[in-house]
Protein backbone atom coordinates (compact mmCIF):
# COMPACT_ATOMS: atom_id res chain seq x y z
CA UNK A 1 0.00 0.00 0.00
CA UNK A 2 1.50 3.61 -0.87
CA UNK A 3 0.99 6.54 1.41
CA UNK A 4 -1.64 7.58 -0.74
CA UNK A 5 -3.93 4.64 0.18
CA UNK A 6 -3.03 4.86 3.95
CA UNK A 7 -3.88 9.05 3.76
CA UNK A 8 -7.13 8.30 2.26
CA UNK A 9 -7.98 5.29 4.46
CA UNK A 10 -7.30 7.98 8.10
CA UNK A 11 -9.77 10.15 6.11
CA UNK A 12 -12.09 8.06 5.36
CA UNK A 13 -12.47 7.57 1.89
CA UNK A 14 -11.82 4.21 1.02
CA UNK A 15 -14.66 1.76 1.53
CA UNK A 16 -12.06 -0.89 0.52
CA UNK A 17 -10.10 -0.17 3.56
CA UNK A 18 -13.11 0.49 5.98
CA UNK A 19 -14.45 -3.02 5.08
CA UNK A 20 -10.76 -4.74 6.04
CA UNK A 21 -11.03 -2.74 9.50
CA UNK A 22 -14.35 -3.75 10.42
CA UNK A 23 -13.37 -6.96 9.83
CA UNK A 24 -9.98 -6.25 11.79
CA UNK A 25 -12.12 -4.42 14.66
CA UNK A 26 -11.63 -6.69 17.54
CA UNK A 27 -7.94 -6.89 17.14
CA UNK A 28 -7.71 -3.39 16.44
CA UNK A 29 -10.00 -2.56 19.58
CA UNK A 30 -7.33 -4.30 21.59
CA UNK A 31 -4.20 -2.99 19.27
CA UNK A 32 -5.76 0.53 20.11
CA UNK A 33 -7.15 0.76 23.57
CA UNK A 34 -3.44 -1.05 24.64
CA UNK A 35 -1.35 1.77 22.16
CA UNK A 36 -3.13 4.38 23.41
CA UNK A 37 -2.69 3.55 27.15
CA UNK A 38 0.65 3.01 27.08
CA UNK A 39 1.53 6.03 24.61
CA UNK A 40 -1.30 8.70 25.98
CA UNK A 41 0.09 11.46 27.92
CA UNK A 42 3.43 13.68 28.01
CA UNK A 43 5.66 9.84 28.38
CA UNK A 44 9.23 10.18 28.38
CA UNK A 45 11.07 7.18 26.79
CA UNK A 46 12.37 5.71 29.53
CA UNK A 47 12.88 1.42 31.13
CA UNK A 48 9.19 1.36 32.10
CA UNK A 49 7.62 2.73 28.48
CA UNK A 50 9.73 0.18 26.84
CA UNK A 51 8.54 -2.41 29.50
CA UNK A 52 5.04 -1.90 28.97
CA UNK A 53 5.62 -1.61 25.12
CA UNK A 54 7.01 -5.23 25.65
CA UNK A 55 4.35 -6.16 27.82
CA UNK A 56 1.64 -5.16 25.64
CA UNK A 57 2.82 -7.01 22.09
CA UNK A 58 3.15 -10.02 24.47
CA UNK A 59 0.13 -10.20 25.40
CA UNK A 60 -1.69 -9.34 21.29
CA UNK A 61 -0.09 -12.48 20.55
CA UNK A 62 2.98 -11.66 19.02
CA UNK A 63 5.06 -14.28 20.62
CA UNK A 64 8.92 -14.18 22.01
CA UNK A 65 10.65 -13.98 18.91
CA UNK A 66 8.78 -11.37 17.03
CA UNK A 67 8.20 -9.00 20.31
CA UNK A 68 12.18 -9.57 20.84
CA UNK A 69 13.24 -8.31 17.43
CA UNK A 70 11.07 -5.32 17.63
CA UNK A 71 12.19 -4.48 21.22
CA UNK A 72 15.86 -5.00 20.04
CA UNK A 73 15.28 -2.51 17.95
CA UNK A 74 13.80 0.18 19.33
CA UNK A 75 16.12 -0.22 22.11
CA UNK A 76 19.16 0.22 19.52
CA UNK A 77 17.11 3.44 18.50
CA UNK A 78 16.13 4.68 21.77
CA UNK A 79 20.05 3.60 22.87
CA UNK A 80 21.47 6.01 19.61
CA UNK A 81 18.98 8.67 20.78
CA UNK A 82 17.79 8.79 17.91
CA UNK A 83 14.22 8.85 19.07
CA UNK A 84 13.37 11.92 21.18
CA UNK A 85 10.61 11.94 22.70
CA UNK A 86 7.25 8.79 22.72
CA UNK A 87 5.85 9.88 19.68
CA UNK A 88 8.59 9.18 17.41
CA UNK A 89 8.93 6.11 19.31
CA UNK A 90 5.04 4.61 18.78
CA UNK A 91 5.94 5.31 15.20
CA UNK A 92 8.96 3.70 14.65
CA UNK A 93 7.44 0.68 16.79
CA UNK A 94 4.49 1.07 13.73
CA UNK A 95 7.27 0.99 10.87
CA UNK A 96 9.34 -2.14 13.20
CA UNK A 97 5.73 -4.00 12.88
CA UNK A 98 5.28 -3.18 9.22
CA UNK A 99 8.72 -4.51 8.08
CA UNK A 100 8.21 -7.54 10.28
CA UNK A 101 5.33 -8.40 7.75
CA UNK A 102 6.81 -6.53 4.96
CA UNK A 103 8.69 -10.04 4.49
CA UNK A 104 5.70 -12.14 3.72
CA UNK A 105 3.99 -9.70 1.80
CA UNK A 106 4.28 -11.87 -1.19
CA UNK A 107 1.27 -12.06 -3.47
CA UNK A 108 0.17 -15.19 -5.35
CA UNK A 109 0.70 -14.22 -8.88
CA UNK A 110 -1.00 -16.37 -11.63
CA UNK A 111 1.06 -17.04 -14.75
CA UNK A 112 -0.64 -16.20 -18.03
CA UNK A 113 0.15 -17.74 -21.28
CA UNK A 114 0.88 -15.79 -24.49
CA UNK A 115 1.01 -18.97 -26.92
CA UNK A 116 -2.34 -20.86 -25.89
CA UNK A 117 -0.08 -24.24 -26.55
CA UNK A 118 2.00 -23.11 -24.00
CA UNK A 119 -1.28 -23.25 -21.33
CA UNK A 120 -1.77 -25.55 -18.13
CA UNK A 121 -3.76 -25.26 -15.48
CA UNK A 122 -1.94 -23.13 -12.25
CA UNK A 123 -2.93 -25.86 -9.44
CA UNK A 124 -3.41 -24.72 -5.77
CA UNK A 125 -3.69 -27.28 -3.14
CA UNK A 126 -5.04 -26.32 0.08
CA UNK A 127 -4.34 -27.85 3.07
CA UNK A 128 -5.12 -27.63 6.66
CA UNK A 129 -6.51 -28.93 10.35
CA UNK A 130 -10.19 -29.67 10.55
CA UNK A 131 -11.83 -26.38 10.33
CA UNK A 132 -9.55 -23.96 9.54
CA UNK A 133 -11.41 -22.98 6.46
CA UNK A 134 -9.96 -24.49 3.64
CA UNK A 135 -13.16 -25.09 1.90
CA UNK A 136 -14.40 -21.60 2.52
CA UNK A 137 -11.31 -20.35 1.08
CA UNK A 138 -11.37 -22.43 -1.86
CA UNK A 139 -15.18 -20.56 -2.46
CA UNK A 140 -13.92 -17.07 -1.72
CA UNK A 141 -11.00 -17.81 -4.19
CA UNK A 142 -12.81 -19.25 -7.06
CA UNK A 143 -14.98 -15.74 -7.00
CA UNK A 144 -11.65 -13.52 -7.00
CA UNK A 145 -9.58 -15.57 -9.84
CA UNK A 146 -13.16 -15.38 -12.09
CA UNK A 147 -13.29 -12.00 -11.11
CA UNK A 148 -9.90 -11.24 -12.62
CA UNK A 149 -11.51 -13.17 -15.53
CA UNK A 150 -9.87 -16.65 -15.09
CA UNK A 151 -11.43 -19.76 -15.77
CA UNK A 152 -11.50 -21.98 -12.90
CA UNK A 153 -12.16 -25.58 -11.85
CA UNK A 154 -12.49 -27.27 -8.12
CA UNK A 155 -11.63 -30.45 -6.91
CA UNK A 156 -13.29 -31.68 -4.23
CA UNK A 157 -10.00 -33.94 -2.46
CA UNK A 158 -11.95 -34.08 0.64
CA UNK A 159 -13.12 -37.86 0.26
CA UNK A 160 -13.95 -37.95 3.43
CA UNK A 161 -17.31 -36.70 4.88
CA UNK A 162 -20.08 -36.47 2.51
CA UNK A 163 -20.90 -33.58 3.57
CA UNK A 164 -17.31 -32.01 2.84
CA UNK A 165 -18.66 -32.84 -1.20
CA UNK A 166 -21.37 -30.99 -1.01
CA UNK A 167 -19.98 -27.83 0.91
CA UNK A 168 -17.66 -27.68 -2.19
CA UNK A 169 -20.38 -27.60 -4.70
CA UNK A 170 -22.98 -25.28 -3.20
CA UNK A 171 -19.53 -22.75 -3.80
CA UNK A 172 -18.89 -24.02 -7.06
CA UNK A 173 -22.87 -23.18 -8.19
CA UNK A 174 -22.34 -19.96 -6.34
CA UNK A 175 -19.52 -19.24 -8.63
CA UNK A 176 -20.86 -21.09 -11.68
CA UNK A 177 -17.48 -22.94 -11.61
CA UNK A 178 -17.22 -26.87 -12.24
CA UNK A 179 -16.73 -29.06 -9.66
CA UNK A 180 -14.69 -32.40 -10.01
CA UNK A 181 -16.25 -34.90 -7.16
CA UNK A 182 -16.39 -39.27 -6.72
CA UNK A 183 -18.31 -40.57 -3.92
CA UNK A 184 -17.44 -40.26 -0.35
CA UNK A 185 -14.32 -42.78 0.85
CA UNK A 186 -12.91 -42.62 -2.70
CA UNK A 187 -9.36 -41.90 -3.32
CA UNK A 188 -8.50 -38.36 -2.57
CA UNK A 189 -5.71 -38.70 -5.33
CA UNK A 190 -7.48 -40.06 -7.89
CA UNK A 191 -10.14 -37.22 -7.67
CA UNK A 192 -7.68 -34.61 -7.63
CA UNK A 193 -6.16 -36.58 -10.66
CA UNK A 194 -9.11 -36.62 -13.05
CA UNK A 195 -9.68 -32.99 -12.13
CA UNK A 196 -6.29 -32.33 -13.39
CA UNK A 197 -6.68 -33.87 -16.38
CA UNK A 198 -10.17 -32.10 -17.33
CA UNK A 199 -8.40 -29.18 -16.10
CA UNK A 200 -5.80 -29.36 -18.66
CA UNK A 201 -8.35 -30.27 -21.12
CA UNK A 202 -10.57 -27.68 -20.95
CA UNK A 203 -8.09 -25.12 -20.50
CA UNK A 204 -8.97 -23.90 -16.83
CA UNK A 205 -6.77 -21.24 -16.08
CA UNK A 206 -6.77 -22.21 -12.18
CA UNK A 207 -7.59 -25.38 -10.39
CA UNK A 208 -8.12 -25.20 -6.75
CA UNK A 209 -7.57 -28.86 -5.24
CA UNK A 210 -9.81 -28.95 -1.09
CA UNK A 211 -8.54 -31.71 1.01
CA UNK A 212 -9.91 -32.96 4.21
CA UNK A 213 -8.66 -31.71 7.57
CA UNK A 214 -8.42 -34.94 9.46
CA UNK A 215 -8.30 -38.69 8.94
CA UNK A 216 -7.89 -41.27 11.19
CA UNK A 217 -4.53 -40.40 12.23
CA UNK A 218 -1.97 -37.89 10.94
CA UNK A 219 0.06 -40.29 9.58
CA UNK A 220 -2.68 -41.13 6.86
CA UNK A 221 -3.22 -37.47 6.34
CA UNK A 222 0.39 -36.67 5.44
CA UNK A 223 0.53 -39.46 3.66
CA UNK A 224 -2.53 -38.77 1.49
CA UNK A 225 -1.14 -35.17 0.99
CA UNK A 226 2.54 -37.25 -0.57
CA UNK A 227 0.25 -38.80 -2.64
CA UNK A 228 -1.69 -36.47 -4.23
CA UNK A 229 1.39 -34.77 -4.87
CA UNK A 230 2.67 -37.46 -6.46
CA UNK A 231 -0.08 -38.70 -8.46
CA UNK A 232 -0.13 -35.26 -9.88
CA UNK A 233 3.45 -34.70 -10.80
CA UNK A 234 2.36 -37.84 -13.79
CA UNK A 235 0.43 -35.17 -15.54
CA UNK A 236 2.54 -31.85 -14.51
CA UNK A 237 5.85 -32.04 -12.78
CA UNK A 238 5.51 -28.40 -11.26
CA UNK A 239 1.88 -29.09 -9.86
CA UNK A 240 0.84 -28.24 -7.27
CA UNK A 241 2.10 -24.60 -7.89
CA UNK A 242 0.76 -23.47 -5.11
CA UNK A 243 0.58 -25.68 -1.42
CA UNK A 244 -1.35 -23.22 0.51
CA UNK A 245 -1.85 -23.65 4.36
CA UNK A 246 -5.03 -22.46 5.75
CA UNK A 247 -4.68 -21.50 9.35
CA UNK A 248 -6.98 -20.09 12.04
CA UNK A 249 -6.27 -17.29 13.70
CA UNK A 250 -8.66 -17.32 16.27
CA UNK A 251 -6.48 -20.84 18.01
CA UNK A 252 -3.39 -18.09 18.67
CA UNK A 253 -0.51 -20.10 19.44
CA UNK A 254 -2.20 -23.22 18.32
CA UNK A 255 -2.07 -21.92 14.91
CA UNK A 256 1.91 -22.18 14.67
CA UNK A 257 1.69 -25.98 16.04
CA UNK A 258 -0.50 -26.59 13.37
CA UNK A 259 1.53 -24.94 10.88
CA UNK A 260 5.09 -26.83 12.04
CA UNK A 261 3.05 -30.57 11.57
CA UNK A 262 2.27 -29.57 7.62
CA UNK A 263 5.89 -28.06 7.06
CA UNK A 264 7.64 -31.43 8.44
CA UNK A 265 5.67 -33.17 5.00
CA UNK A 266 4.62 -30.86 2.79
CA UNK A 267 6.23 -27.76 0.97
CA UNK A 268 3.60 -25.28 1.79
CA UNK A 269 4.42 -22.08 -0.63
CA UNK A 270 1.93 -19.69 1.09
CA UNK A 271 -0.22 -18.74 3.79
CA UNK A 272 -3.77 -17.95 4.01
CA UNK A 273 -5.02 -16.72 7.62
CA UNK A 274 -8.38 -17.09 8.12
CA UNK A 275 -11.44 -16.01 10.88
CA UNK A 276 -9.38 -12.61 11.33
CA UNK A 277 -13.12 -11.22 12.26
CA UNK A 278 -13.42 -13.45 14.99
CA UNK A 279 -11.40 -12.70 17.50
CA UNK A 280 -8.36 -9.88 18.99
CA UNK A 281 -6.20 -12.42 17.98
CA UNK A 282 -5.01 -10.84 15.17
CA UNK A 283 -1.59 -10.27 16.37
CA UNK A 284 -0.65 -14.26 15.72
CA UNK A 285 -0.28 -12.61 12.22
CA UNK A 286 3.36 -10.68 13.27
CA UNK A 287 4.19 -14.22 15.20
CA UNK A 288 3.53 -16.55 11.85
CA UNK A 289 5.53 -13.96 9.82
CA UNK A 290 8.33 -14.15 12.01
CA UNK A 291 8.50 -17.87 12.85
CA UNK A 292 7.82 -19.10 9.00
CA UNK A 293 9.00 -16.68 6.79
CA UNK A 294 6.92 -17.98 4.24
CA UNK A 295 4.55 -15.64 2.24
CA UNK A 296 1.17 -14.83 3.55
CA UNK A 297 -1.37 -15.04 0.37
CA UNK A 298 -4.69 -13.89 2.08
CA UNK A 299 -6.40 -13.30 4.88
CA UNK A 300 -10.10 -14.04 5.81
CA UNK A 301 -11.79 -11.54 7.29
CA UNK A 302 -15.36 -12.66 7.41
CA UNK A 303 -17.56 -16.06 5.99
CA UNK A 304 -19.36 -14.10 2.82
CA UNK A 305 -17.54 -14.81 -0.02
CA UNK A 306 -15.93 -11.62 -0.49
CA UNK A 307 -14.17 -11.68 2.88
CA UNK A 308 -10.79 -12.97 1.73
CA UNK A 309 -8.40 -9.91 1.11
CA UNK A 310 -4.97 -10.22 -0.33
CA UNK A 311 -2.49 -9.94 2.52
CA UNK A 312 -1.06 -6.06 2.49
CA UNK A 313 1.83 -5.46 5.60
CA UNK A 314 1.33 -1.77 5.53
CA UNK A 315 -2.51 -1.51 5.10
CA UNK A 316 -2.30 -4.46 7.73
CA UNK A 317 -1.09 -2.30 10.46
CA UNK A 318 -2.70 0.29 9.36
CA UNK A 319 -5.93 -0.85 9.75
CA UNK A 320 -5.17 -2.30 13.81
CA UNK A 321 -3.59 1.07 15.02
CA UNK A 322 -6.38 2.83 13.59
CA UNK A 323 -7.95 4.87 15.75
CA UNK A 324 -4.58 4.86 18.82
CA UNK A 325 -4.94 8.42 20.94
CA UNK A 326 -1.73 9.09 21.67
CA UNK A 327 -3.24 12.61 22.74
CA UNK A 328 0.80 14.08 21.28
N1 LIG B 1 -15.76 -15.56 10.82
C1 LIG B 1 -15.10 -16.27 9.90
N2 LIG B 1 -15.41 -17.55 9.72
C2 LIG B 1 -14.74 -18.25 8.79
C3 LIG B 1 -13.70 -17.67 8.00
N3 LIG B 1 -13.21 -18.64 7.18
C4 LIG B 1 -13.92 -19.76 7.45
N4 LIG B 1 -14.84 -19.54 8.42
C5 LIG B 1 -15.79 -20.49 9.03
O1 LIG B 1 -15.08 -21.56 9.63
C6 LIG B 1 -15.86 -22.76 9.58
C7 LIG B 1 -15.00 -23.87 9.02
O2 LIG B 1 -14.68 -23.56 7.67
P1 LIG B 1 -14.41 -24.66 6.56
O3 LIG B 1 -14.10 -23.94 5.32
O4 LIG B 1 -15.52 -25.66 6.50
O5 LIG B 1 -13.11 -25.36 7.16
P2 LIG B 1 -12.29 -26.58 6.59
O6 LIG B 1 -10.86 -26.31 6.82
O7 LIG B 1 -12.70 -26.87 5.19
O8 LIG B 1 -12.76 -27.77 7.54
P3 LIG B 1 -12.72 -29.37 7.26
O9 LIG B 1 -13.34 -29.60 5.94
O10 LIG B 1 -13.50 -29.93 8.40
O11 LIG B 1 -11.31 -29.78 7.30
C8 LIG B 1 -17.08 -22.43 8.73
O12 LIG B 1 -18.16 -22.20 9.57
C9 LIG B 1 -16.69 -21.15 8.00
O13 LIG B 1 -17.79 -20.34 7.68
C10 LIG B 1 -13.38 -16.28 8.22
O14 LIG B 1 -12.48 -15.69 7.63
N5 LIG B 1 -14.12 -15.64 9.19
MG1 LIG C 1 -13.42 -28.53 4.26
Amino acid sequence: MTDNVAEEAKKGKSGFFSRIKAGLSKTQNKFSEGMGRVFLGEKIIDEDLLEEIETLLLTSDLGVQATEDVMANLAKKVARKELGHAQALYTTLKQELTTLLQGVDIGLTIPTFDDPADHKPFVILMVGVNGAGKTTTVGKLAKRFQSEGKTVMLAAGDTYRAAAVEQLKVWGERNDVPVVAQATGSDSASVIFDALESARARKVDVLIADTAGRLQNKKNLMDELSKIRRVMGKLDVDAPHEVMLVLDSTTGQNALSQANEFLQVVDVSGLSITKLDGSARGGVVFNIAREFNIPIRFIGIGEKIDDLRPFNAEEYVEAIFDGVNTGL
